[in-house]
């Protein structure tokens, strides 16, 4: 099931509470970012931030430099065990590719050996901590095993891997203060309900960003009322990963489903919806290494072209969720897509800007300020 049932969680009322009251008092227009988990929703809700307030303060910064730490300390320990795993799995399958996945140099082993028996916890960025994380990061079997896992299995290194392995020297420095992009790389995995009241446009809007987990998805139905645009964002990248929640469904067919279920609901039968096709970064690289016809059979087209892949996706996505609505009886509309790679800020920029006619003209519809077209029964899709 892709939504768990409702439950009265006390966190769950009081975060829907409290959005309920700003909204109230401040009559204004929601929109709402919706997704599966990790498809980049709060990376898009900070970029709002970035663009259209003012930007993320000290105390955000301090914050988010104990996220860091403990996102390179958790990225080192991964590394070792899987170092391990890997080989092993390349010594039973015969595969020299796999089995050169083991840390080989003597500087990096023995670091290996005392980061494997850190607790995340109680361990601090001491600069031997930094300097074991180094060796490790610069061994050959590491960054092979580093390789393979960011780019095929997902988890368990996370997509900001890479870049925080690239600043490791800078950010082992005392003086270190996440700048805006670790910020954006920064993985926290939203528990709660977040709001912020932003000038977008002409217009006052309410922006709230949930968690996209299984476990998360109960909240949501406390925040949809008024809602006069979602913006669905969908990880591109996601065709090749497995649900953290359950390792036997593909993300992807995940996402697509959730996304099914939403457009068809009644709620949001006048709702703008905006699909942010996402990670399109990551998902142009992973392309080249990993079929997308792995996922998607019927795909025959050019398997190297991040927009051919992206453009069947849209027919795909577009398939299911009218047979969604129609199995429901709710009206065709129409879905506007946008490929995204949300930690780029000069990106996000333009395509917030083009979003603002949709997103402004429905809360303008909804206010009964313009005419609005009737929807098209669903025969006609
Ligand atoms: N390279 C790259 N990384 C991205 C992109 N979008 C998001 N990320 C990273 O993906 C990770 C997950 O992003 P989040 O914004 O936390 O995902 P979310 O949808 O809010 O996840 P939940 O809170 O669990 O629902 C973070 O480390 C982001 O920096 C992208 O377009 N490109
Ligand atoms: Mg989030």
């Amino acid at each position: 099931m892709i939504f768990e049932p409702i439950e009265s969680q006390r966190s769950t009322m009081i975060d829907s509470r409290l959005i309920e009251m700003s909204y109230k008092e401040a009559k204004i227009p929601r929109v709402i970012f919706l997704g599966a988990g990790e498809s980049g929703k709060s990376t898009m809700f900070k970029q709002l931030r970035l663009i259209y307030d003012t930007g993320f303060d000290k105390s955000m910064r301090s914050t988010y430099k104990i996220v860091v730490h403990s996102t390179i300390m958790k990225i080192a320990k991964t590394l070792v065990v899987q170092c391990e795993k890997l080989a092993l799995l390349g010594d039973k399958m015969d595969d020299p590719g796999l089995k050169r996945c083991m840390i080989e140099g003597k500087k990096a082993r023995v670091a290996a050996e005392r980061v494997r028996n850190l607790w995340e916890l109680d361990s601090w960025f001491s600069p031997q901590l930094v300097r074991d994380i180094d060796d490790i990061l610069q061994d050959p079997g590491a960054q092979n095993a580093m390789e393979r896992y960011w780019m095929r299995f997902h988890p368990p290194l996370p997509d900001n891997t890479k870049y925080f392995a690239s600043r490791i020297g800078k950010i082992a420095e005392e003086t270190y203060i996440p700048s805006d992009q670790d910020i954006l790389r920064a993985r926290v995995r939203s528990v709660c309900i977040e709001d912020r009241i932003l000038q977008y446009g002409d217009v006052r809007f309410q922006f709230i960003d949930v968690g996209g987990q299984r476990g998360e998805r109960r909240k949501w139905i406390h925040c949809f009322s008024n809602v006069t645009t979602v913006l669905y964002v969908l990880s591109l990248s996601a065709y090749s990963e497995r649900l953290i929640e359950d390792r036997r469904v593909n993300r992807m067919t995940e996402a697509v489903a959730l996304f099914s279920e939403i457009s068809a609901m009644s709620t949001f039968r006048s709702t703008s919806i905006i699909v942010f096709l996402n990670k399109y970064d990551i998902f142009e690289k992973r392309i080249k290494t990993i079929p997308f016809s792995s996922l998607f059979e019927d795909f025959d087209e050019d398997g190297e072209d991040p927009c051919c892949c992206a453009e069947y996706l849209k027919f795909v996505i577009s398939e299911q969720s009218s047979k969604a609505r129609r199995r429901k009886g709710v009206a065709c509309r129409q879905i506007y897509y946008h490929l995204t790679t949300a930690v780029d800020t000069n990106l996000m920029r333009k395509i917030f800007e083009s979003c603002s006619r949709v997103i402004v003209s429905r809360s303008i519809e909804d206010a009964g300020l313009m005419f609005a077209e009737e929807p098209q029964p669903c025969g006609s899709c």
